[in-house]
């Protein structure tokens, strides 16, 4: 037994260069849990609340000090003596006392950081790795990953409208040989990008940013680097495309702006028609916000078209909320749901939102945010929770390999009893 002594918050520093919070839940054995919180750029409207200072003269207005003193004092005062092992009763504490609906009193960045440092120190305590701690004796499934290869959208200045353009290796048979297909196709790209004379500086997500005249120029270039590096598209490597178009949408005229191609303006059903076409025409796997987060009669068109062939993913739409997930299952919309824990904000939560969309059929992908840390914690939720997908950016940057070297370690602990999801997937 034992109980939490001392919470310390500290400000650290995001993969942009912004502060973040990282918390330290220290307990009475002696035991240190850390955790770091990450942050996004292209955040749904209804995510729980990231507290920033907002003092313009400081940080940009990006300081996460207010965050940091309410760890140290409210949530400390309230949680100091509580067990560390019983982790729904302290996030359940800490929902309580913030009070509101989305957590923008202490902030959902200060409730995380907590929440995730007192999942590590209880698995220290238990002498079990995170993954297997949260998971329990039948974990075994490495998630099969989604490598954002090409960075569009809000992630980077080039034209494509387009947030992520991902490369899944579901034919893969081990996370292992995943990354050896993700990484060759990844360095066969950069010399076909040198060799048209296209940039090979990369975005936020450690993904090429080159300038190309379109969307589609980025999948020929994608599927032309898979040719490259050996593999077959289709089959042993799919595409997934994160549009993430809440960000292109305009609520006043209900239409879809492509700004930074010049495509036209398209409306909700053309913007089905569109992605319907390029699941016919390209081998995609999965489209993830194929439209924005509360278009909610487009995307139950989109799911009557499209839900048969390919993932369809809901993260503005969802934003790992137990709430809209199940109006997204009542509704017959989507048939994936994209999880972040700094969307709702503590374990537990995350937890409820992975379970109710597999009792419920929906595949899930655990995912990174686009301002990371060295904090690798998601590869540990994704195999613990048997996510079978993770999205964790592109092969280069460490905040984005970090979570990819850790599944690396998570899977040669595991050895035979490892089983990597992208057969499975495929078949369903
Ligand atoms: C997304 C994420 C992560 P951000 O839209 O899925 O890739 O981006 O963290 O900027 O919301
Ligand atoms: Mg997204």
């Amino acid at each position: 037994m034992s109980e939490i002594i001392d919470i310390i918050a500290r400000q650290i520093f995001d993969s942009r260069g912004f502060p973040t919070i990282e918390v330290d839940v220290i307990t009475s054995l002696g035991t240190i849990g850390r955790a770091a919180v990450p942050s996004g750029a292209s955040t749904g409207k209804h995510e729980a609340v990231e507290l920033r200072d907002n003092d313009s003269s400081f940080y940009l207005g990006k300081g996460v000090l207010t965050a940091c003193s309410n760890v140290e004092e409210e949530i400390g005062e309230i949680l100091i003596g509580a067990e560390v092992k019983d982790q729904r009763y302290i996030d359940q504490l800490m929902i309580y006392a913030d009070g509101t609906e989305n957590k923008m009193r202490f902030g959902a960045n200060a409730i995380l950081g907590v929440s995730l440092a007192c999942a590590r120190a209880a698995a220290i305590e238990a002498d079990l790795p995170l993954y297997r701690y949260i998971g329990g004796a039948n974990t075994f499934l490495m998630p099969v990953p989604m490598m954002n290869v090409i960075n569009g959208g809000m992630h980077a200045d080039n034209k494509l409208d387009f947030q992520e353009f991902m490369i899944m290796p579901l034919g893969a048979s081990s996370f292992t040989h995943a990354m050896q297909m993700g990484t060759e196709i990844f360095q066969h790209l950069k010399s076909l990008l040198k060799s048209k004379n296209l940039s090979t500086n990369v975005g936020d997500e450690g993904g090429f940013a080159p300038n190309l005249r379109s969307n589609d120029e980025a999948i020929e270039l994608l599927l032309e680097a898979v040719v490259k590096a050996g593999y077959r598209a289709g089959k042993d490597i799919f595409l997934a495309i994160d549009a993430a178009v809440s960000d292109m949408y305009n609520e006043k005229d209900q239409l879809y702006h492509f700004e930074k191609s010049g495509l036209k303006s398209k409306s909700s059903h053309e913007m089905v028609e569109f992605w319907s076409d390029w699941a016919t025409q390209y081998p995609i796997f999965s489209i993830e916000d194929g439209l924005a987060e509360d278009d909610w009669t487009g995307w139950q068109l989109l799911t009557s078209k499209l839900s048969d062939k390919i993932q369809l993913v809901g993260d503005d739409l969802f934003v790992t909320n137990s709430k809209r997930i199940r109006q997204g299952i009542d509704m017959k919309v989507a048939n994936s749901v994209l999880i972040k824990v700094n969307q709702i904000g503590t374990l537990s939560e995350t937890i409820d939102a992975v379970q109710l969309a597999q009792r419920n059929k929906y595949t899930t992908v655990m995912s990174h945010r686009s301002g990371e840390t060295e904090d690798h914690i998601i590869a540990d939720l994704a195999v613990g929770l048997s996510t079978g997908q993770i999205k964790t950016g592109s092969l280069s940057r460490s905040d984005r390999m970090s979570k990819y070297n850790q599944l690396l370690r998570i899977e040669e602990e595991l050895g035979e009893q490892a089983e990597y999801y992208g057969k499975i997937l495929l078949e369903k």
